[in-house]
């Protein structure tokens, strides 16, 4: 669909329109470059402008014009345990009532750092942030810093944030808005940055090949979600592993959104593979600004003021994000919903998958978990070539009729949608019929 911003595109139900949206939008464009604090929320993948949201409560968005949605975004990752939960609620109220922010420590941010080390198997130690983008950074600077070395391998598709270094070849709104290498990044910030396909253990062998005794680390995501969901071939993870070992490298994972997500010790838990160096946000924050890097004692003490390598924040250890993140992390570890976000995303998969199949679309479902994608290509996709290669303009049509039908997807075929513990079966199995409906409008049947 190619709708520019500013309209909004038909759909096959006439009674869904976006109105107060639509002028909402408008006014903020006025004061916003595209209306949106994150270009991933803009509808540029998909044409046509966004729902303005009013509320939130479990699995559902609602918008100013009057629609409930069924939501699969939960703020891209975040809102594992469902939107405006009653516990994290009263932990943030709470903390609100003694002060938003000191700018001095509290006991809060060693109560959620204690729960991090005890989930995650690669930390011992861990240094709070507020954004994605600051973990990610920080982590290189460190990884930098304990090895001496400059040069760092990124696979192609995978999106750390806006890091200079990483926004090369980046996923997320980075490939939808086709800027996945950003003006403004000098030659310079990304002189030292190695790419390799996701999935490609030769081109990281190669990488090492060239560049002996030169690598910091190796940066991914050891499950992609940001070109859509990607997950590792068997063996790739331990194969990187291994490599950096042998070539004294820091192996970084980028649990940004698989941390506490596909296990309560994120992706390395589940797969088994310890890295040296991990970067964490979204759900640690509970669904306020809150982010995290960590590792060993060893690596970790190279951080300032313990070590020399400088890192810091007016807002880190925010005492609302953190009692949002204890909050929720209590939730996941006490009454842990990973058994049956697996049924519920399993269902939705063979649901989607049929749907795709029955209308006659190309398709492959792919799903690690809560995480999945349904890509408009034919056969499995390893790849940032792969997805790129997918029918985004059918995946538009399809997004629009799921909208028009109450289920909130995200608004690129490069993001993966995110189930939570707040879904029901029942939403589930409405989302699986407005899918049949949808695909078949989609593809003009
Ligand atoms: N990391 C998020 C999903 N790819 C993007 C969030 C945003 O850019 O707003």
């Amino acid at each position: 669909m190619t709708e520019s911003p500013g309209s909004t595109p038909a759909v096959s139900r006439p009674d869904y329109r976006l109105p107060r949206s639509l002028a909402a939008f408008e006014r903020a464009c006025r004061v916003i470059p595209g209306g949106v604090n994150s270009p991933a929320r803009a509808f540029g993948g998909v044409g046509g402008t966004p729902p303005f949201i009013a509320r939130a409560e479990g699995a559902y968005l609602h918008d100013i014009d009057g629609h409930r949605y069924i939501d699969y975004i939960g703020s891209w990752g975040p809102m594992i345990v469902g939107h405006a939960h009653p516990r994290v609620r009263e932990s943030v109220s709470d903390a609100l009532a003694l002060g938003s922010s000191f700018g001095a420590p509290t006991e809060r941010e060693s109560e959620i750092a204690e729960m991090v080390v005890d989930a995650v198997p690669s930390l011992e130690q861990v240094r709070f942030v507020s954004s994605g983008t600051e973990a990610t950074m920080s982590v290189l600077r460190v990884a930098r810093g304990v090895t001496g070395r400059d040069k760092i391998v990124k696979m192609t598709g995978h999106y750390h944030g806006h890091v200079d270094a990483l926004l090369v070849q980046a996923g997320s709104a980075a490939t939808t808005l086709g800027t996945p290498n950003s003006p403004g990044i000098t030659a310079g910030s990304t002189a030292d940055t190695i790419l390799c396909p996701f999935n490609d253990l030769a081109a990281v062998e190669d990488a090492f090949a060239r560049f002996p005794d030169q690598i910091a680390a190796v940066v991914l995501e050891p499950v992609a979600g940001n070109m859509g969901l990607v997950p590792p071939r068997p063996g790739y993870l331990e194969s990187l592993r291994d490599l950096t070992h042998r070539h004294g490298t820091l192996l970084v994972f980028d649990e940004v959104m698989t941390g506490f997500r596909l296990a309560y010790g994120g992706a390395q838990a589940r797969f088994g593979v310890v890295p040296d160096m991990t970067a964490l946000g979204k759900i640690i924050g509970g669904g306020l600004p809150a982010a995290a890097y960590g590792g060993s004692s060893r690596v970790m003490s190279h951080v300032s003021p313990v070590g020399p390598v400088y890192q810091a924040g007016t807002l880190s250890g925010n005492p609302l994000a953190m009692a949002a993140g204890i909050a929720t992390l209590r939730l996941l570890r006490d009454e842990p919903p990973y058994e049956r976000l697996e049924t519920l995303s399993a269902r939705l998969a063979e649901g989607l998958e049929r749907a795709a199949r029955d209308a006659g679309a190309p398709h492959v479902v792919q799903r690690v978990g809560s995480m999945l994608t349904l890509f408009f290509h034919d056969g499995p996709i390893h790849d940032y070539e792969a997805a790129k290669a997918s029918n985004t303009k059918l995946f538009a049509r399809f997004f629009w009729e799921m909208l028009a039908r109450g289920v909130y997807l995200p608004c690129s075929q490069f993001e993966a949608a995110f189930v939570s513990a707040a879904h029901s079966l029942d939403d589930i199995d409405a989302t699986i019929a407005a899918a049949r409906e949808a695909i078949k409008v989609a593809v003009g049947k």
